[in-house]
C-alpha cells in the first residue's frame, strides 16, 4: 500500500494508492479523505510532516502523473511503467481542468509542499491541464498530448505546446512516445540532484543502445 500526501494551506489530504492499478475515477483520485488540521510543517530533510501527534512518512514520490480523464491512463501508464523501471516513485491522479477545476487548484498549489519535484500532465482535446498546472506551481510541468479520435492528437498538441510567453510547459510528442519521453525527461531532471537516478537512467540508455541491431533481422 502506498500513501502519498497532498497539502494545501488549511487541509491535509491522504490518498492511498495501489500500484500499478489504474486510477479509478473520482473516488480514487485526489479527494479521498480530508481532515482539518492545525498548521503543519513539512520537514524536507526527513521527508516527514511535523505537527501531527505522530510523525507521518511522506513516501518518496518525486513525480506526479496527472491526467484529465481515466481514458488517458492507457497512454500515461507508459510513463508510469518507465518510472517503475527506473525505480522512481510516482503518484498517478485524475485531475481535470474542466471537470474538476477545484481539484486542479488544490493539487497544483499543494504539489511542491507534498514533495513532488516534477509533474507529468497528460491531457487531450482542449488540453488545458498542463498549462493551468504550470500557472499554479513553480515545479517543472511536462505535458503529454493525448491522441484523440477527432484530430489525431494535434488538438492536444497545439493546446499544450502553444503556451504564451511567461508560463512554461515542456511539451512532448503525441501519445505513447510522449508519455515515455516525459518519464525520461522527468528522470533526467531528478538525476541532476540524485546520482542513483542518474546511474539508473544512464544504464537504461546504454541497454537501449545495446539492443539496437546493426542489421535488420529480415534482411534478404
Ligand atoms: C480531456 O478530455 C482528457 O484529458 C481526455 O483526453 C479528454 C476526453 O476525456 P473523456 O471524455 O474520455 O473522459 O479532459
Amino acid at each position: 500500500m502506498r500513501r502519498s500526501t497532498i497539502l494545501s494551506k488549511k487541509r491535509l489530504t491522504f490518498v492511498s494508492q495501489r500500484r500499478p492499478a489504474a486510477p479509478r475515477g473520482s473516488q480514487n483520485a485526489v479527494a479521498a479523505q480530508t481532515c482539518v488540521l492545525p498548521p503543519l510543517r513539512l520537514c524536507p530533510k526527513f521527508r516527514r510532516i511535523e505537527g501531527l501527534g505522530r510523525h507521518l512518512s511522506v513516501v518518496e514520490t518525486p513525480v506526479a502523473i496527472i491526467m484529465g480523464s481515466e481514458s488517458d491512463w492507457e497512454t500515461m501508464r507508459h510513463a508510469a511503467a518507465l518510472l517503475n523501471a527506473l525505480k522512481i516513485g510516482y503518484a498517478a491522479r485524475i485531475v481535470s481542468a474542466h471537470r474538476t477545476p477545484e481539484r486542479l487548484v488544490a493539487f497544483a498549489k499543494g504539489a511542491k509542499a507534498a514533495g513532488f519535484k516534477v509533474i507529468v500532465a497528460g491531457a487531450g482535446g482542449a488540453a488545458h491541464l498542463p498549462g493551468m498546472t504550470a500557472a499554479l506551481t513553480a515545479l517543472p510541468v511536462l505535458g503529454v498530448p493525448i491522441e484523440t479520435t477527432a484530430l489525431g492528437g494535434q488538438d492536444s498538441l497545439f493546446s499544450i505546446v502553444q503556451m504564451p510567453a511567461g508560463v512554461a510547459v515542456g511539451t512532448l510528442a503525441i501519445g505513447k512516445p510522449g508519455a515515455i519521453n516525459a518519464a525520461l525527461l522527468a528522470a533526467a531532471i531528478l538525476a541532476l540532484a540524485d546520482p542513483a537516478i542518474e546511474a539508473r537512467l544512464s544504464a537504461w540508455r546504454a541497454a537501449q543502445t545495446e539492443a539496437v541491431a546493426e542489421r535488420p533481422s529480415r534482411e534478404g
